[in-house]
């Protein structure tokens, strides 16, 4: 009996040491201690013995029944241990690595200057209107009192495109956003006070002139809205929007169409950098009679004031930048430093 003992101890100690993986060992181990298993067999033989040998036999055979599964526990952790230790070496990560981030977009400095115009405006009770960069002939040229034969009517100065309007007119890409500004007095009552934002397309390209650049027109239409109203939203405008009251505003004389009278707008820093000189920022004037009847209502009983600024302009002016195309050329170096 404890030959036959010995040898099943050796045989499954051999055979659970070879036993490659989980699978194997389990398998081995229903050799030996399974149901029909050897050592599982003897067991069953015991019944045969006479009682006194049957107690010896049967310590004997829980002494190795003891060994056999002390081998296999080791076993059973030995095979763990080493698919544990396969996976860490395969899975190395380096924790001392900085992490891979999402990297923060900003907003393009144009559109900040917009954003910041727009809180301006909004502050002191204007609305914001949005309206079609295609346009018609009458929304952008004939309503704002340009004559039918005005050069900015041509190809040389104005993008047409394929289609055309209820009068048989081409289309165009709007030269100003002024033709937001008749929609939107053609559809409210006065009091209007609006301003108008956004991209203006115009047959023209060189350093200081992009073929589509950002306006931003205003415009303020009651029963008494003077000259005197306009120099100072506008003066107010610009002392918010650099964030200084070292700041002057004059009012040259000009002409436009669609404003009478006119007048170009400049302005000076009274100290930094630009400090003294006079630069020309913007347009303005009281709306013309003509474009008052535009927008369908009387200019005997209406009247106010519109103003017009280039919104790239600004940005120069705030940030200090010397080249126009730098807001075109979409270099991450250059609009990474506008974080805000
Ligand atoms: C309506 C009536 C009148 C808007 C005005 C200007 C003068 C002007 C330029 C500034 C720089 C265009 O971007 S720019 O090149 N604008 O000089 N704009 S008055 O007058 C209006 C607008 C809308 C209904």
């Amino acid at each position: 009996m404890q030959a036959e003992l010995d040898r099943i101890v050796s045989e499954a100690l051999a055979s659970f040491t070879q036993a490659p993986d989980a699978p194997r060992l389990e398998q081995d181990k229903a050799r030996f201690l399974g149901k029909t298993g050897s050592l599982t067999e003897l067991l069953k033989s015991l019944g045969k013995l006479d009682p006194s040998a049957r107690k010896e036999a049967g310590a004997a055979i829980n002494a190795a029944k003891a060994l056999i599964e002390g081998a296999l526990d080791a076993r059973r952790r030995a095979i763990a241990d080493e698919a544990l230790q396969a996976r860490l070496a395969q899975e190395t990560i380096d924790v001392t690595l900085p992490g891979r981030g999402r990297g923060r977009g900003t907003v393009h400095p144009v559109v900040r200057t917009q954003q910041r115009v727009e809180d301006i405006f909004r502050s002191i009770g204007f609305d914001i209107a949005d309206g079609p960069e295609i346009e018609t002939d009458w929304y952008n040229f004939t309503a704002l009192n340009n004559p039918e034969n005005h050069p900015a009517r041509s190809m040389q100065d104005t993008f047409y495109v394929d289609g055309q309007d209820a009068e048989g007119k081409p289309l165009l890409l709007r030269t100003h956003t002024s033709p937001m500004q008749v929609r939107y007095a053609r559809t409210h009552r006065p009091p209007i006070k609006v301003i108008a934002p956004g991209r203006t397309y115009r047959v023209d390209s060189d350093a200081t002139h992009s073929p589509m650049f950002n306006q931003v027109e205003g415009l303020w239409i009651d029963e008494d809205i003077s000259f005197a109203h306009l120099k100072g939203v506008y003066t107010n405008f610009l002392q918010t929007f650099f964030e200084t009251d070292q700041l002057k505003v004059r009012f040259r004389p000009s002409y436009f169409p669609f404003t009478e009278p006119s007048a170009e707008v400049d302005m000076a820093f009274e100290s930094g950098p630009l400090k003294g000189r006079w630069l020309e920022i913007s347009g303005a004037g009281q709306v013309h009679p003509t474009v008052i009847r535009n927008f369908g209502l009387d200019p005997e009983r209406y009247i106010g004031f519109a103003f017009g600024s280039g919104l790239e302009r600004l940005t120069m002016l705030r940030y200090g930048i010397a080249d126009l195309r730098l807001f075109f050329e979409n270099d991450l170096r250059f609009l990474q430093q506008f974080q805000y």
